[in-house]
Protein backbone atom coordinates (compact mmCIF):
# COMPACT_ATOMS: atom_id res chain seq x y z
CA UNK A 1 0.00 0.00 0.00
CA UNK A 2 1.59 3.41 -0.73
CA UNK A 3 0.78 7.06 0.20
CA UNK A 4 -1.58 8.45 -1.71
CA UNK A 5 -1.04 12.06 -2.98
CA UNK A 6 -3.77 14.82 -4.93
CA UNK A 7 -2.57 16.75 -7.98
CA UNK A 8 -4.40 19.83 -9.00
CA UNK A 9 -3.62 20.89 -12.40
CA UNK A 10 -1.76 17.25 -13.62
CA UNK A 11 -2.44 17.78 -17.09
CA UNK A 12 0.18 20.14 -17.92
CA UNK A 13 3.45 21.35 -17.16
CA UNK A 14 4.70 20.89 -13.19
CA UNK A 15 1.70 19.07 -12.24
CA UNK A 16 2.06 16.80 -15.12
CA UNK A 17 5.64 16.37 -14.12
CA UNK A 18 5.09 15.83 -10.32
CA UNK A 19 2.47 12.75 -11.38
CA UNK A 20 5.31 11.73 -13.42
CA UNK A 21 7.86 12.00 -10.76
CA UNK A 22 5.82 10.93 -7.98
CA UNK A 23 4.52 7.39 -9.85
CA UNK A 24 6.90 5.01 -8.31
CA UNK A 25 6.14 5.56 -4.60
CA UNK A 26 2.21 6.78 -4.37
CA UNK A 27 -1.08 5.79 -5.71
CA UNK A 28 -2.02 9.62 -7.40
CA UNK A 29 -5.20 11.17 -8.01
CA UNK A 30 -5.20 13.43 -10.93
CA UNK A 31 -7.25 16.37 -11.62
CA UNK A 32 -7.84 18.83 -14.26
CA UNK A 33 -10.21 20.11 -16.86
CA UNK A 34 -9.27 18.69 -19.91
CA UNK A 35 -10.56 15.00 -19.10
CA UNK A 36 -8.31 13.58 -22.41
CA UNK A 37 -5.54 14.58 -20.95
CA UNK A 38 -6.10 12.84 -17.61
CA UNK A 39 -7.02 10.20 -19.31
CA UNK A 40 -3.39 9.44 -21.37
CA UNK A 41 -1.44 10.73 -18.29
CA UNK A 42 -3.63 8.17 -16.03
CA UNK A 43 -3.16 4.85 -18.85
CA UNK A 44 0.85 5.97 -19.03
CA UNK A 45 1.13 5.63 -15.25
CA UNK A 46 -1.30 3.26 -15.01
CA UNK A 47 1.77 0.41 -15.39
CA UNK A 48 3.95 1.82 -12.33
CA UNK A 49 0.85 2.56 -9.95
CA UNK A 50 -3.06 2.66 -9.05
CA UNK A 51 -4.62 6.32 -10.64
CA UNK A 52 -7.48 8.11 -9.77
CA UNK A 53 -8.88 10.80 -12.12
CA UNK A 54 -10.91 13.74 -11.16
CA UNK A 55 -12.66 15.99 -13.65
CA UNK A 56 -13.19 19.77 -12.58
CA UNK A 57 -12.92 23.19 -12.10
CA UNK A 58 -11.58 24.18 -9.04
CA UNK A 59 -13.57 27.35 -9.62
CA UNK A 60 -16.64 25.50 -9.52
CA UNK A 61 -17.17 25.19 -5.14
CA UNK A 62 -19.67 22.10 -5.15
CA UNK A 63 -18.22 20.47 -7.83
CA UNK A 64 -14.83 20.44 -6.29
CA UNK A 65 -16.46 19.10 -3.11
CA UNK A 66 -18.50 16.44 -5.07
CA UNK A 67 -15.34 15.06 -6.46
CA UNK A 68 -13.24 14.76 -3.43
CA UNK A 69 -16.17 13.67 -1.35
CA UNK A 70 -17.11 11.13 -4.44
CA UNK A 71 -14.25 8.78 -4.31
CA UNK A 72 -13.90 5.51 -3.01
CA UNK A 73 -13.29 4.91 0.34
CA UNK A 74 -10.21 3.66 -0.17
CA UNK A 75 -8.53 6.62 -1.67
CA UNK A 76 -9.96 9.22 1.11
CA UNK A 77 -6.75 9.32 3.11
CA UNK A 78 -4.80 11.55 0.93
CA UNK A 79 -1.35 11.65 2.38
CA UNK A 80 0.33 14.47 0.15
CA UNK A 81 -2.15 17.25 -1.55
CA UNK A 82 -0.31 19.38 -4.24
CA UNK A 83 -2.05 22.56 -4.89
CA UNK A 84 -0.65 23.36 -8.32
CA UNK A 85 -3.22 24.35 -10.50
CA UNK A 86 -3.19 27.78 -11.58
CA UNK A 87 -2.05 30.50 -14.41
CA UNK A 88 -1.33 34.06 -14.89
CA UNK A 89 -4.11 35.78 -17.73
CA UNK A 90 -2.82 38.23 -19.08
CA UNK A 91 0.17 40.72 -18.73
CA UNK A 92 -1.23 44.73 -18.66
CA UNK A 93 -0.73 47.76 -16.80
CA UNK A 94 -3.68 47.87 -13.72
CA UNK A 95 -5.55 50.42 -15.35
CA UNK A 96 -5.71 48.29 -18.55
CA UNK A 97 -6.32 45.13 -16.87
CA UNK A 98 -9.50 43.03 -17.67
CA UNK A 99 -12.07 42.29 -15.06
CA UNK A 100 -12.30 38.72 -16.22
CA UNK A 101 -8.75 37.72 -16.15
CA UNK A 102 -8.36 39.16 -12.80
CA UNK A 103 -11.26 37.16 -11.45
CA UNK A 104 -10.05 34.53 -13.18
CA UNK A 105 -6.45 34.60 -11.45
CA UNK A 106 -7.96 35.16 -7.92
CA UNK A 107 -11.28 32.20 -8.39
CA UNK A 108 -8.00 29.77 -9.69
CA UNK A 109 -4.80 30.68 -7.66
CA UNK A 110 -6.53 31.67 -4.65
CA UNK A 111 -10.42 30.56 -4.18
CA UNK A 112 -8.97 27.16 -5.98
CA UNK A 113 -6.91 26.36 -3.77
CA UNK A 114 -8.79 27.11 -0.87
CA UNK A 115 -11.78 24.72 -2.12
CA UNK A 116 -9.45 22.04 -2.37
CA UNK A 117 -8.02 22.24 0.72
CA UNK A 118 -10.90 23.03 2.85
CA UNK A 119 -12.38 19.60 1.00
CA UNK A 120 -9.28 17.87 2.22
CA UNK A 121 -7.55 19.26 5.23
CA UNK A 122 -10.04 18.37 7.38
CA UNK A 123 -9.59 14.85 7.53
CA UNK A 124 -5.58 15.49 7.32
CA UNK A 125 -6.50 17.16 10.72
CA UNK A 126 -8.51 14.36 12.03
CA UNK A 127 -5.95 11.80 10.92
CA UNK A 128 -2.89 13.69 12.35
CA UNK A 129 -1.16 13.10 8.96
CA UNK A 130 -0.64 15.02 5.92
CA UNK A 131 1.63 17.03 3.75
CA UNK A 132 0.23 20.03 1.52
CA UNK A 133 2.43 21.74 -1.16
CA UNK A 134 1.43 25.24 -2.48
CA UNK A 135 3.16 26.02 -5.52
CA UNK A 136 3.49 29.81 -5.10
CA UNK A 137 5.72 31.55 -7.48
CA UNK A 138 8.93 34.57 -7.32
CA UNK A 139 6.10 36.16 -8.17
CA UNK A 140 4.47 36.27 -5.00
CA UNK A 141 7.70 38.30 -3.21
CA UNK A 142 9.16 40.08 -6.14
CA UNK A 143 5.97 41.93 -7.91
CA UNK A 144 6.77 42.80 -11.52
CA UNK A 145 5.44 45.71 -14.03
CA UNK A 146 2.32 44.29 -15.14
CA UNK A 147 2.13 41.46 -13.14
CA UNK A 148 -0.02 43.39 -10.61
CA UNK A 149 -3.13 40.60 -9.84
CA UNK A 150 -1.00 37.65 -10.93
CA UNK A 151 1.62 38.23 -8.45
CA UNK A 152 -0.91 39.23 -5.69
CA UNK A 153 -2.75 35.91 -6.06
CA UNK A 154 0.88 34.31 -5.51
CA UNK A 155 1.37 36.77 -2.62
CA UNK A 156 -1.78 35.64 -1.19
CA UNK A 157 -1.01 32.32 -1.91
CA UNK A 158 2.84 32.86 0.21
CA UNK A 159 0.73 34.39 3.06
CA UNK A 160 -1.81 31.30 3.17
CA UNK A 161 0.57 28.45 3.26
CA UNK A 162 2.17 30.51 6.39
CA UNK A 163 -0.80 30.63 7.62
CA UNK A 164 -2.23 26.78 7.25
CA UNK A 165 1.57 26.22 8.62
CA UNK A 166 0.58 27.84 12.48
CA UNK A 167 -2.80 26.63 12.08
CA UNK A 168 -2.27 22.49 11.19
CA UNK A 169 1.42 22.77 13.26
CA UNK A 170 -0.39 20.98 16.37
CA UNK A 171 -1.91 18.34 14.34
CA UNK A 172 1.98 17.48 12.45
CA UNK A 173 0.93 18.53 9.13
CA UNK A 174 3.52 19.88 7.14
CA UNK A 175 2.92 22.30 5.43
CA UNK A 176 5.64 23.74 2.55
CA UNK A 177 5.53 26.17 -0.67
CA UNK A 178 7.68 26.45 -3.58
CA UNK A 179 8.35 29.38 -5.93
CA UNK A 180 9.53 28.90 -8.97
CA UNK A 181 11.05 31.00 -11.23
CA UNK A 182 10.43 31.03 -15.10
CA UNK A 183 9.53 27.37 -15.69
CA UNK A 184 8.97 26.12 -19.54
CA UNK A 185 5.39 24.84 -19.46
CA UNK A 186 2.01 25.86 -20.97
CA UNK A 187 2.10 29.16 -18.87
CA UNK A 188 2.88 31.92 -21.17
CA UNK A 189 0.50 30.59 -23.98
CA UNK A 190 -2.55 30.46 -21.16
CA UNK A 191 -0.76 33.63 -20.05
CA UNK A 192 -0.83 35.29 -23.99
CA UNK A 193 -4.43 33.43 -24.84
CA UNK A 194 -2.99 31.08 -27.27
CA UNK A 195 -0.31 33.29 -28.60
CA UNK A 196 2.53 30.97 -28.98
CA UNK A 197 5.16 33.23 -30.50
CA UNK A 198 5.01 35.84 -27.63
CA UNK A 199 4.92 32.42 -25.37
CA UNK A 200 8.13 31.45 -26.80
CA UNK A 201 9.74 34.91 -26.32
CA UNK A 202 9.49 34.14 -22.79
CA UNK A 203 11.87 31.75 -22.54
CA UNK A 204 14.18 32.76 -25.58
CA UNK A 205 17.86 33.71 -24.50
CA UNK A 206 18.21 31.61 -21.63
CA UNK A 207 17.48 28.18 -20.19
CA UNK A 208 14.76 28.15 -18.19
CA UNK A 209 13.39 25.84 -15.65
CA UNK A 210 11.68 22.61 -17.01
CA UNK A 211 8.73 21.22 -15.32
CA UNK A 212 10.79 18.54 -14.77
CA UNK A 213 12.63 20.38 -12.25
CA UNK A 214 10.36 21.71 -10.36
CA UNK A 215 8.94 18.03 -10.36
CA UNK A 216 12.68 16.74 -9.02
CA UNK A 217 12.36 19.26 -6.25
CA UNK A 218 8.66 18.78 -4.96
CA UNK A 219 9.37 14.80 -4.95
CA UNK A 220 12.31 15.54 -2.96
CA UNK A 221 10.29 17.72 -0.35
CA UNK A 222 7.46 15.22 -0.26
CA UNK A 223 10.14 12.46 0.91
CA UNK A 224 11.71 13.71 3.34
CA UNK A 225 11.73 12.47 7.00
CA UNK A 226 8.44 13.13 8.72
CA UNK A 227 10.35 15.44 11.35
CA UNK A 228 12.02 17.80 8.52
CA UNK A 229 9.60 19.64 6.71
CA UNK A 230 11.11 21.97 3.61
CA UNK A 231 9.03 24.62 4.55
CA UNK A 232 9.68 27.36 1.84
CA UNK A 233 11.91 26.92 -1.17
CA UNK A 234 12.63 29.68 -3.66
CA UNK A 235 13.95 27.68 -7.17
CA UNK A 236 14.89 29.55 -10.15
CA UNK A 237 16.93 29.48 -13.25
CA UNK A 238 20.59 29.71 -13.04
CA UNK A 239 19.95 32.82 -15.58
CA UNK A 240 17.25 34.06 -13.56
CA UNK A 241 18.51 36.83 -10.20
CA UNK A 242 15.46 38.21 -9.58
CA UNK A 243 11.42 38.62 -11.29
CA UNK A 244 12.80 41.07 -13.57
CA UNK A 245 16.38 39.81 -13.94
CA UNK A 246 16.95 37.31 -15.94
CA UNK A 247 20.55 37.25 -18.14
CA UNK A 248 19.85 36.59 -21.89
CA UNK A 249 21.66 36.05 -24.55
CA UNK A 250 21.10 39.10 -26.79
CA UNK A 251 22.13 37.47 -30.13
CA UNK A 252 19.35 34.47 -30.29
CA UNK A 253 16.47 36.45 -28.52
P1 LIG B 1 0.46 25.02 -17.13
O1 LIG B 1 -0.40 25.99 -17.86
O2 LIG B 1 1.35 24.14 -17.93
O3 LIG B 1 -0.43 24.13 -16.16
C1 LIG B 1 -1.48 24.69 -15.43
C2 LIG B 1 -2.34 23.57 -14.87
O4 LIG B 1 -3.38 24.16 -14.07
C3 LIG B 1 -3.01 22.75 -15.96
O5 LIG B 1 -2.91 21.39 -15.65
C4 LIG B 1 -4.45 23.21 -15.92
O6 LIG B 1 -5.31 22.12 -16.23
C5 LIG B 1 -4.62 23.59 -14.44
N1 LIG B 1 -5.69 24.55 -14.29
C6 LIG B 1 -5.74 25.82 -14.76
N2 LIG B 1 -6.93 26.38 -14.50
C7 LIG B 1 -7.67 25.42 -13.87
C8 LIG B 1 -8.99 25.39 -13.36
N3 LIG B 1 -9.81 26.45 -13.46
N4 LIG B 1 -9.44 24.25 -12.77
C9 LIG B 1 -8.63 23.18 -12.68
N5 LIG B 1 -7.36 23.15 -13.13
C10 LIG B 1 -6.90 24.27 -13.73
O7 LIG B 1 1.34 25.92 -16.13
P2 LIG B 1 2.42 25.53 -15.01
O8 LIG B 1 2.65 24.09 -14.93
O9 LIG B 1 3.58 26.42 -15.24
O10 LIG B 1 1.66 26.08 -13.72
C11 LIG B 1 1.43 25.30 -12.57
C12 LIG B 1 1.55 26.20 -11.34
O11 LIG B 1 2.87 26.70 -11.25
C13 LIG B 1 0.62 27.41 -11.37
O12 LIG B 1 0.07 27.59 -10.08
C14 LIG B 1 1.57 28.56 -11.72
O13 LIG B 1 1.09 29.78 -11.23
C15 LIG B 1 2.82 28.09 -11.01
N6 LIG B 1 4.08 28.69 -11.45
C16 LIG B 1 4.46 28.60 -12.76
C17 LIG B 1 5.66 29.16 -13.15
C18 LIG B 1 6.10 29.18 -14.58
O14 LIG B 1 7.01 29.98 -14.92
N7 LIG B 1 5.56 28.32 -15.46
C19 LIG B 1 6.56 29.79 -12.17
C20 LIG B 1 6.05 29.82 -10.85
C21 LIG B 1 4.86 29.26 -10.50
P3 LIG B 1 -6.62 22.21 -17.14
O15 LIG B 1 -6.44 23.39 -18.07
O16 LIG B 1 -6.70 20.90 -17.84
O17 LIG B 1 -7.72 22.39 -16.14
C1 LIG C 1 5.40 32.40 -12.94
C2 LIG C 1 6.70 33.10 -13.04
O1 LIG C 1 7.75 35.38 -13.39
O2 LIG C 1 6.26 34.56 -15.10
O3 LIG C 1 4.88 32.49 -11.67
O4 LIG C 1 5.38 35.32 -13.01
S1 LIG C 1 6.49 34.66 -13.66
Amino acid sequence: MKPIALITGATSGIGKASAQALASDFFLILCGRRRERLEALANELQVKTDVQILNFDVRDKEDVFKNIDGLPSAWKDIDVLINNAGNAHGLSSFHDGSLDDWEAMIDINLKGLLYVSKAIVPDMVHRKKGHIINIGSIAGIDVYPKGNVYCASKSAVDALTRGMRQDLNEYGIKVSEIKPGLVKTEFSKVRFKGDTTRAERVYKGFSPLSAQDVAEVISFMITRPAHVNIADLLLLPTAQAGSTIVYKDQASI
